[in-house]
């Protein structure tokens, strides 16, 4: 009998570690579900994380670390000035990503304050592949507009283009032709694309953007919080790309950005921490003294010397190809099972999150009825699984008119801490899903009671309608 092999792209992934301590996390009854959503407002943020079974809310600083980053803890240096964990993550930010200078900060939204305070003058306009709630909120207070130049493929949930996070480049020549390149401080260019569905932008996008932002002048900063995830995609759909290392892609990606800011809480496998790096010196140095009046001295940023060192280590682990298979698998795994029972989610599915499409789990509830965030509550009073609302809420009010914005997407996201979970908690996470869109017919939408000014979704309260 001749020898049997499987086609090793046909084999499956397992996780590149083993459990060594454990959590315990339990599943309240049904009464206590009920009662508990009832008393957070039908907002899955103002739960308490004890009532909840399986966390599906982020991926954000929710990940496991590993015995690397916790050894490295031990050997955090806590000097006021000058830590020797700062020059760790220092080299290898520059190592991985390939930019010149780095200024560490508490988390991606310090580093968003910062970048926007240096680069936005009032009146400025900001293209962007779509927005993110705190990055356009920065942006917005430090004076300047987002305008979206996301391909328009982006707002259809159902379209299988590869790279649903490209910018538009017509859309993005036209803003610049438009306003001139005085008013546009820089591109905001997000890989992967969180609130479009954690959507990939191609290399062939990045090196045009480049070139067409180069004949006009104006950099290209990019948020960096999920771009390992965006070179693994870049690696598995790309032509030319696929023998290439995830490592390299990164840099090659970064090579055509002139800066970054990033949530190292995502793709670098730590509860907390951040950077912003430039490789203009001059804006590097205003950042560098800013920082001071907001973070933290230039060498710690609003961090213990721990911190700064589980996040060098977290970077070069959030780059090995056997961990990054295993974590966009996990992700995908979860949006087959959900397919297969025909729950309608966003294709492809993304690289951080399954997003479940609220507009046709619920087509009978109008999107001033708050459809997504209906869907996270019942999500939540089924099984205990925590999600998060993508839509009408987080979209929030047009600074300008004070109107509610409505966005083409009304998504709930089921999100995946790295290193956490197993796939029996997916299973579990599917039936009670679909649980819940067997039974859809009789939700009915929620009011909002209670709409607090800034980043409203966090800690809005409902009631149901
Ligand atoms: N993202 C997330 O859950 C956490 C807070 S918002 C609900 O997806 C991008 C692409 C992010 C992001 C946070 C930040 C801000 C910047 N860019 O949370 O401040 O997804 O570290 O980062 C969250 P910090």
């Amino acid at each position: 009998m001749s020898e049997r092999r499987r086609d090793p792209a046909k084999k499956s992934w397992a996780e590149p570690w083993k459990v060594k301590m454990v959590e315990p996390a339990r599943q309240l009854a049904p009464e206590l579900l009920r009662e508990r959503i009832r008393d957070a407002g039908y907002n899955t943020f103002l739960l308490r994380s004890e009532d909840v079974y399986i966390d599906l809310l982020t991926d954000s600083g929710a990940s496991a670390m590993s015995d690397y980053q916790w050894a490295g803890l031990m050997l955090g240096d806590e000097a006021y000035a000058g830590s020797r964990n700062f020059y760790h993550l220092e080299a290898n930010v520059q190592k991985f990503y390939g930019y010149t200078y780095v200024v560490p900060t508490h988390q991606g939204r310090g580093a968003e304050h910062l970048v926007s305070k240096v680069y936005i003058k009032k009146g400025d306009f900001v293209p962007g592949n779509m927005y993110f709630t705190t990055t356009r909120i920065h942006q917005e207070l430090a004076g300047g507009t987002f305008v979206d130049v996301i391909v328009d493929e982006a707002s259809d949930p159902q379209s299988l283009h590869p790279f649903k996070g490209n910018v538009d480049l017509q859309k993005l020549e036209d803003l610049l032709k438009k306003k001139g390149q005085n008013c546009i401080p820089y591109v905001s260019l997000a890989a992967t694309v969180n609130m479009a569905g954690g959507q990939p932008v191609s290399m062939q996008n990045a090196r045009e953007i480049r070139a067409l932002c180069d004949r006009y002048g104006v950099p290209v900063l990019l948020d960096a919080t999920r771009a390992v995830e965006n070179a693994y995609f870049i690696q598995q759909r790309e032509t030319g790309y696929g023998e290439k290392k995830v490592a390299d892609i990164l840099r090659e990606f970064c090579s055509y950005t002139d800066g970054a800011w990033m949530s190292a809480k995502k793709d670098s496998l730590v509860n907390i921490g951040g950077w912003l790096a430039l490789n203009d010196a001059e804006k590097f140095g205003e950042a560098q003294n800013l920082v001071v009046v907001y973070e933290g001295l230039h060498t710690y940023g609003g961090l213990a010397g721990r911190d700064m060192e589980a996040m060098a280590r977290g970077i070069e682990e959030s780059v090995e190809e056997d961990h990054i298979r295993a974590r966009v698998g996990q992700v995908e795994y979860l949006g087959q099972k959900l397919l297969g029972w025909d729950v309608p989610i966003v294709l492809p599915v993304g690289g951080h999150a399954v997003f479940l499409d609220a507009k046709r789990f619920y087509p009978h509830i109008p999107q001033e009825r708050f459809p997504a965030q209906t869907l996270a509550a019942e999500i939540y009073r089924e099984a205990g699984v925590r999600t998060m609302e993508r839509g009408i809420l987080s979209a929030g009010r047009d600074p300008q008119t004070g109107l509610n914005r409505f966005p083409g997407l009304e998504l709930v996201r089921a999100a995946l801490p790295r290193r956490v979970y197993t796939q029996a908690h997916m299973d579990v996470a599917t039936e009670a899903i679909e649980e819940v869109h067997w039974n859809r017919a009789r939700a009915r939408g929620l009011r909002m009671v209670y709409e607090p000014k800034y980043l409203r979704f966090f800690q809005a309260r409902f009631e149901p309608v």
